[in-house]
Order: C-alpha cells, then sequence, then structure tokens
C-alpha cells in the first residue's frame, strides 16, 4: 500500500465524516413565512467514497476518482418509519441521473446515502435519463414514484444530438428497496415533465397532475398544470387533460410551470407548490409559488397569493443551471410541521421548514397578483392604511 494512497483515503474518509456529522442551523430574520437553514442538506459531496472510488490498493495506487459525482438535486420525500427520506437526482459527471435513497434521523441534517443507488426495470431503449422523481404515499397502499423518462426524439435529423423526448415513468414500493415498474404514462401530450399523482382516488380513479408541453423545452403553445383522470395506474392512460393553472403574461409563471410535490391536505383546502419560469436577459429564472384547490373540486383554485413564495438566494443562485430553484418533495409531520425539500440550480438540496398554520395564512392572506404596477401600488397602500389603525399617524 503506497503513502498516497494511505494518505488521501485517510484524508477523504475524514472530510466525508466531518461534512455528514455536520449540524445544520436556522437562518434568523426569516420572513415569518418559512425559515430557511445555513447549509444545503445533500450535495455531490455527500455520496459515498464507494461510488467514486477503488479502495483496492494494488489497482488503484494514487487513490483516485474512478466515477465522478456532479450534483444531487430535485428530491422526491417521503417519512418512513420515523426516517426522513429523500430520493434524490445524483447526476453523474457523464451527465446521465439516477435515484438515490438518503436518509436522516431529523429532516434538517445527517443526511446520508444508502448503499446503493435505487435500481429498477428499464424499458428497451425507454430511458436515456431519469429525473425528478415525485413520491405519493397513495391511499391503494402503495408508495409511488412518478419521475421523468428521457429518450433522443426517435424523430431528430442524424445532425441533431440534442433533441428529446420526455414522458413520465411509474415506479412503486411499499419500502424504497423494491420497486416494480408499471407502463409509462399516455398523455394526448408529446412531451410530459413534472407529472405527480394525488395521493387520493378521485371518483374511484387516479387523479394526475400533468404538464403537457409542445417541446422539450419550451411549453409552446401548450404549458400549464394540467389535471385528468385515469382508471387503472397498471396501465395508466389520461385520456383528457384539463388545465387547472395557465401560464400568465408577466408573472412569475410566464413562460411555463409545473406542479412539485403531491398537494398537502389541510381542512381549508389542498395546498399546493409548483415552480414558475420567466424568461430574462439572463436566461430562465426558476422560482417557487404556491395556491390552493378545492377539498372538493380539485379543478378549482381557491386562492392564488401573488408572486413567488421562495426564489433562489445568495450562493443558491449559482449552479450548473444557475438561478434555479425547484422543488418536489416535502414532508408533513404529525404536529403540523412541514419540511420544504428544494434544491438551488440544478446542484444541491436545501431544506425551509414551516408549518400547515404558517402556510395555510400565506396562501389564504397573501393578495393575488393584481397583474399590474398600479393594482401592485393599491395592495401596499390598502396594507399602509390598515397599519395606521395600529401604528398611528406619525
Ligand atoms: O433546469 C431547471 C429545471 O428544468 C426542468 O424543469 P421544467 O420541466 O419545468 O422546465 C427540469 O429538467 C428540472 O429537472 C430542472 O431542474
Amino acid at each position: 500500500m503506497t503513502a498516497i494512497f494511505e494518505g488521501r483515503k485517510a484524508d477523504l474518509e475524514q472530510a466525508h465524516k466531518t461534512l455528514l456529522d455536520r449540524r445544520n442551523e436556522p437562518e434568523p430574520y426569516g420572513n415569518g413565512i418559512f425559515t430557511r437553514y445555513k447549509y444545503p442538506v445533500l450535495t455531490a459531496a455527500h455520496a459515498p467514497l464507494t461510488w467514486r472510488f477503488d479502495f483496492d490498493p494494488n489497482s488503484n495506487p494514487f487513490f483516485m476518482e474512478r466515477i465522478g459525482i456532479n450534483a444531487a438535486f430535485n428530491a422526491g420525500a417521503i417519512k418512513l418509519d420515523g426516517k426522513y427520506l429523500l430520493v434524490a437526482r445524483v447526476e453523474g459527471a457523464d451527465r446521465k441521473s439516477f435515484f438515490a435513497v438518503a436518509e436522516s434521523d431529523n429532516g434538517v441534517d445527517g443526511f446520508k446515502f444508502w448503499e446503493r443507488p435505487l435500481a429498477f426495470e428499464s424499458f428497451a431503449g425507454a430511458d436515456t435519463n431519469v429525473y425528478d422523481i415525485r413520491l405519493v404515499q397513495h391511499e391503494d397502499g402503495w408508495i409511488y414514484g412518478l419521475f421523468c423518462t428521457e429518450k433522443r426524439d426517435p424523430a431528430a435529423s442524424p445532425g441533431d444530438q440534442t433533441a428529446a423526448v420526455a414522458q413520465c415513468g411509474i415506479i412503486r414500493t411499499k419500502d424504497l428497496k423494491s420497486w416494480e415498474r408499471l407502463p409509462d404514462l399516455k398523455t394526448p401530450s408529446p412531451q410530459q415533465r413534472n407529472v405527480v399523482l394525488h395521493p387520493e382516488f378521485v371518483a374511484g380513479q387516479y387523479a394526475f397532475y400533468t404538464r403537457p408541453q409542445d417541446s422539450f423545452i419550451e411549453a409552446g403553445s401548450g404549458g400549464g398544470i394540467g389535471f385528468g383522470l385515469a382508471p387503472d395506474i397498471t396501465n395508466a392512460e389520461v385520456a383528457e387533460e384539463h388545465i387547472l393553472y395557465k401560464k400568465q403574461y408577466h408573472t412569475v409563471y410566464e413562460a411555463k410551470n409545473g406542479l412539485g410535490p403531491a398537494p398537502i391536505k389541510t381542512s381549508k383546502g389542498w395546498l399546493h407548490l409548483a415552480h414558475g419560469v420567466r424568461n430574462t436577459a439572463a436566461g430562465l429564472r426558476y422560482v417557487l409559488y404556491m395556491f390552493m384547490t378545492d377539498l372538493h373540486d380539485l379543478t378549482k383554485i381557491t386562492h392564488k397569493p401573488g408572486g413567488y413564495f421562495l426564489a433562489p438566494e445568495g450562493e443558491e443562485r449559482i449552479g450548473d443551471v444557475s438561478n434555479v430553484a425547484f422543488c418536489n418533495g416535502w414532508i408533513v409531520d404529525q404536529d403540523g410541521k412541514v419540511f420544504i425539500y428544494y434544491a438551488s440550480s440544478d446542484t444541491r438540496m436545501h431544506v425551509a421548514t414551516s408549518s400547515i398554520a404558517q402556510l395555510v395564512d400565506y396562501v389564504t392572506n397573501t393578495p393575488e397578483d393584481g397583474l399590474n404596477s398600479a393594482a401592485s401600488v393599491n395592495a401596499i397602500n390598502q396594507l399602509i392604511t390598515k397599519n395606521k389603525q395600529f401604528l398611528g399617524n406619525s
């Protein structure tokens, strides 16, 4: 065994342990709606060293990295047997994404990947790349994972090596360890990303939130968050998509939008977290926004707070795809505490904590987007006038 091998191995193991053992701290002076935390909860550096290094001193005398891990982001989330579990989109240096489960005892730090990445059947030629899983504990007893499955567009010309087709893959499990692959979701749209399964049956059917698109990147003439029903999950087909949340001019979701995790049921309605995208001279900007739908009519939006709920801040703004906040996982504890797991700039995972009471207050009391500058000024003036009753005229 060489001194280089021994020294590098010891140093890297120590640095990895220090990272995994690091306690997280809530950031002070938040907005009262949620609390951000100082450190990301999951990064590429959290990947086990056994995924990256050959530990045989004979075949790897320099203890060199053999397989690079580029990022850990866009994680689905679920609480099982008292553990907070993230199913992250891990991206290798080869640009292929895969899923891996990371577990924590308290939801804000100590996330540790399970020994091996998640494995499931891949239909021949179906998946070049898989990502952005949404985990749903459905009332039928299964935990479903809906994810994006992407492959090269079979209609692309030989010179075009970028055109892709994205659709919704479906897997299910009881324990996050063994997974059954079901046929991909069929919808009328040529492209689907950000598909989410509603946790309850609706009129005896499986209910899906979809995001139809004309092309791989552009929403085009379509887009919006769709909703549709499928009678059978083992051969799921949404024959008709009803657009429940449209793109809208000069809002944070004017270019496209997509649902985040499955909605949370509250006494006031279903709480939704979504991402909205707008274009800028510096490229696309992704932020998170919230809305609420009626408890009995899932296609009826009852509350639409204006603006973004969470936008990338500070170092969150920088990464492989900068200026992106994206969320496809949250966990609600018995006491109503909510753990919002969001990714920044397609690079790393963070947590923000809140509660059902705070989120319902935010969604039901934040003024709607008035859709023009005068309406925004009017909303501020109304608040100032109301505040005068409490603060006097000084
Ligand atoms: O790069 C930002 C995000 O872009 C896509 O999201 P959407 O389909 O809404 O445009 C996804 O590829 C997502 O993974 C990524 O974070």
